[in-house]
């Protein structure tokens, strides 16, 4: 048994790479840290890694995570610029047992004292469209945030190891430092090799707000499909959330548990990838629920 789940089409070149070195018995951290460089490397994705929108001063901030189910280890960085693979970053990191998850210019020292290429991540396409955004907002302040998505993944290998992880450059035209759940553990992935992962994406304040992805890890744990898990932890929540702090933005998670079988939840129309040793890689729809 082997599988992978990923948050948006983007993902799914990405998902061919993982499936193919999945299928080959590659290793689950192996196989989830290629899929998400694949999605980095391309500059027509505006979310993430190269051609990724920049923040409200130019800059493209970047927010990644990576987790081995196996060993739990974790490493992340939250506003790093200039290098192409965050989450090449984060895996780095998880090997530190202290300062593993390292923000702004600390994860962009640690990113060129291990080696990492400078790269300029600002492309001219998203270049422009930050010049003509910032020009909208002079003339119209209260523009809505847009042009985010993150690539968050779930991989299962063919030893039962599992590993999960995200990358974005968050919100187009956020504010300097703004971090969001992407390399936040249990809001943006989670990832136990004895149940499953989660991950997420979305409006990172609000997924925060409730630990959606350790959420549904527990309950797999717990002894719900990964379908019952996301359903039970996530709209019962953007409800809660509605009730209590009177809006939800948009979320969606993915979920794997370590059969391969798995799940998702949204409250927009959500478009993923996944691929197990019984299905062949394809991209899917899924519908804002509950139906
Ligand atoms: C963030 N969750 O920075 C990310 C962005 C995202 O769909 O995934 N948006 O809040």
């Amino acid at each position: 048994m082997w599988g992978t789940i990923a948050t948006w089409r983007m993902a799914h070149d990405g998902v061919l790479k993982a499936s193919d070195l999945l299928q080959k018995n590659g290793h689950a951290t192996d196989a989830v840290e290629a899929l998400i460089n694949v999605v980095e490397a391309y500059p027509y994705y505006k979310s993430v890694g190269y051609g990724g929108l920049p923040n409200e001063e130019g800059v493209v901030e970047m927010d990644a995570a990576f987790m081995d189910g196996d060993t739990l280890a974790q490493g992340a960085v939250g506003g790093i610029h200039s290098v192409m693979h965050a989450v090449s970053v984060a895996r780095a990191l998880s090997h530190e047992h202290y300062n593993s998850f390292r923000v702004g210019e600390g994860a962009t020292k640690f990113a060129t004292l291990h080696g990492f290429e400078m790269t300029n991540m600002l492309t001219d396409r998203a270049k422009a469209r930050w010049e003509k955004r910032l020009a909208e907002q002079r003339a119209q302040p209260d523009n809505p945030y847009d042009g985010h998505d993150t690539v968050g993944a779930i991989t299962l290998d063919t030893n039962a190891s599992m590993a999960a992880a995200t990358s974005t450059s968050g919100l187009f035209m956020k504010k300097a430092g703004r971090v969001g759940d992407s390399p936040l553990s249990g809001s943006g992935f989670y990832v136990d090799s004895e149940i499953g992962g989660a991950a997420a994406t979305g409006l990172g304040e609000d997924i925060m707000k409730g630990c959606l992805s350790y959420e549904i890890v527990r309950r797999m744990g717990e002894g719900q499909s990964p379908q019952e898990a996301c359903d039970e932890a996530v709209y019962p929540f953007i409800e809660k959330l509605k009730r209590r702090y009177g809006k939800a933005g948009e979320f969606s998670l993915v979920a794997m548990n370590n059969q391969g079988e798995w799940g998702v939840a949204t409250n927009v129309e959500f478009t993923f990838s996944v691929a197990t040793a019984e299905a062949s890689p394809r991209i899917l729809i899924a519908h804002p629920g509950p139906d």
